[in-house]
This record gives structure tokens, sequence and C-alpha cells, in this order.
């Protein structure tokens, strides 16, 4: 049996740079018994001062583009510069698949056995503000213990992108050059938050295929975005190709943003606070046996035209609301 670790010793040795107790503290703040969450509690606010100052970078893409493989390439890319690195993951599908999307070591071989770079898998979860949660904790804990960079991959699918866009700094897209349709890959909501669209797979007789996917993102991020215009760049996670050009556009982001860059933060944390409160209240509409009931009824009277479909949803409201 492993020794119980205490408050001091998970704080010593996140200070000493022990990767051991860096996990075993992650696993802390992932478990669901009261008596760990409580000291999880206890070491996140013990570290906070330690946190801060690692570029929070956030990934996404459609199943397949290359997310493991990119951050296997880029990764190397980055530990071999000289810094350090921890990959983290957000899917709460990962249950339902049967392994996160991390679990893909095969793809990571040289990266999962860097010295310099630390990988851990999604934590478990139905709920996608449940395992955001706990990847937060985990960044801080990362952050604290002194990796240069931290990377949050998550899977282009649901609400999983906006999530991860307010716990990071800078928003990596990567897509792949599609058979001509590629603009209707895009999803509208995640050309909004992108802060780099990189076309993934440029390479071999993909290339001529991906210049034009190249272009059609620029068109489309031009109509889209009147903030700020993310730039579209050509990758290769096989060939390694476009790497120097990512990191230098990550770090002129950190040189403009310096003042703005506590103000982005903040701001982000804000909207999350309130993503999770929602998905909590909605959470508890749809698990409610009574509401299912008179939902049901109401349904059934609006289509029976019974009733005024805007009374219904008042009643239901109300329902919901004097049940608080
Ligand atoms: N030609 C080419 N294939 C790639 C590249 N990156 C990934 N792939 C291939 O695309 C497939 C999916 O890659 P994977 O990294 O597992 O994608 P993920 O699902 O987004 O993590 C695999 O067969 C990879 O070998 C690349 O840069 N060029
Ligand atoms: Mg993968």
């Amino acid at each position: 049996m492993r020794k119980n670790l205490e408050l001091k010793d998970y704080v010593a040795g996140i200070k000493a740079g022990d990767i051991a107790i860096l996990s075993r503290a992650i696993t802390l703040v992932e478990s669901k018994r009261a008596e760990h969450q409580k000291l999880a509690r206890e070491l996140i606010q013990e570290i906070m001062p330690l946190t801060g100052k690692s570029h929070r970078i956030g990934i996404s893409g459609s199943p397949g583009v290359g997310k493991s493989s990119f951050i296997e390439t880029f990764g190397k890319y980055l530990t071999s510069k000289g810094l350090k690195l921890a990959v983290l993951a957000i899917d709460p599908s990962s249950q339902i698949t049967g392994g996160s999307i991390l679990g893909d070591k095969t793809r990571m071989a040289e990266l999962s056995i860097d010295p310099n770079c630390f990988i851990r898998p999604s934590p478990s979860g139905k709920s996608l503000g449940g395992v955001a949660a706990k990847t937060w904790e985990s960044l801080l804990l990362c952050e604290a213990f002194g990796f240069d960079v931290v990377l949050v991959e998550t899977v282009g699918v649901g609400q999983s992108e906006t999530t991860v866009a307010r716990l990071v700094d800078f928003f990596l897209l990567l897509m792949q050059p599609g058979g001509g349709d590629d603009l209707q890959g895009i999803k509208r909501g995640i050309m909004e938050i992108a802060d780099l669209i990189c076309v993934n797979k440029a390479d071999g007789e993909n290339m001529n295929q991906a210049k034009l996917a190249k272009r059609n993102y620029e068109n489309a991020v031009h109509i889209l975005r009147v903030d700020s215009m993310p730039k579209v760049m050509l990758c290769s996670a096989i060939k390694k190709t476009g790497l120097e050009d990512i990191w230098n556009e990550i770090e002129s982001f950190y040189i403009k943003q310096k003042g703005a860059l506590e103000k982005k933060r903040a701001k982000n944390l804000g909207l999350w606070i309130k993503d999770m409160i929602l998905e909590k209240i909605q959470n508890d509409f749809e698990s409610d046996d009574l509401i299912k009931i008179a939902m049901e009824e109401n349904h059934q009277k609006v289509l029976n035209q019974q009733k005024n479909i805007l009374e219904a949803v008042d009643e239901l409201y109300l329902k919901f609301k004097g049940k608080k």
C-alpha cells in the first residue's frame, strides 16, 4: 500500500518537481470521494500563487484530422527547444467510446517517453462541466509544477470546444484537406473562437488540396470574423512541417497580449462559471421526473391545440422554479 499523502507532502512534491506526486495530485482532484475533494480543494488553494505562468493552449479538430499525430510532432518540437510540456484532454464521451482521446499512445510513442513531457488522459465523467473542472485543476497543478506549455486537447464535437476555449489562452483548430467540401466541415462556433487554424496533412499528394482548403478557410474567416482575424497555416504532422511558424504565431500572441492576458483569463473564467451553472440547471431540469411528466402533458396539449405554446413554456418554467 502506498502511504497516504498529506497536504504538505503534495505541496512539497509539486514544488520539488516530483512527477509521481504530480500524478497522484491529479488523481486526487479527479477522485469523487468527499475527503479527497476536500483535500484537493486545499491543495489547489495552496498552489494557486504558483500558477499562471504557462502558455495554455487548446487544440481541437474532428476525429481523424491528426490531433494525436500533431501533438506528438509538435510536442517533440517544443521539448527539443528545451520547453517542458504537459498534455491534458477534455473528452466527456471517453466513457461511452471506451477510451480517452489521449489513450492513443501509439501515435505519441516518442512523446510519451520524453522526460520533459507529461501526458494525462481525460478524466472520466459524463458531464462536460465536471470533466472540464477537473482538467482545469490539473492544469493549475501542472502550472505550479513548472510546465512551460500546457496543451489541452479536445475532440471537435459538441460543446467541448467552447468549454476548452474558456480554459486556455490560445485556441488552435486543426483541419484537414477534404475533397472540395472543406467549407461544409466548418462549424461556425469553432471558427469564431480559433486563434489559429492549421490545415494538417499538407504533404505528398494532399498538398494541392491543402492549399485549396487554406484559401477556403481564409475566405470563411473573413466572412465570419469581425474581431481579430486568425491566420490559416499549413502543417504536416507526418513530415514535421509548419511547426516553427505555428510556434512563432503562438509566441507573438503572448507578446501582443501582455497586460491583456490577465483580462482575457478573467473574462473566460467568468464565462465558464456561468456555463457550469447553466449546465447544472439544465441537468436538474432534464432529470426531474415531475417536469418530465409535465413536459409530456404540455407537449400533447400544444399538439392538440388545447394550449398555446408560450403558455405551456411559462407553465413548465414556473413549475420548475417553484420546486427550487
Ligand atoms: N498524410 C498525413 N497523414 C496524417 C498526418 N497526421 C495524421 N495523419 C494520419 O491521419 C490519421 C488520423 O490521425 P490521428 O492523429 O489519430 O488523428 P486524431 O483522431 O485527430 O487524433 C492517421 O492515419 C494518421 O497517420 C499528416 O500530417 N499527414
Ligand atoms: Mg487522437
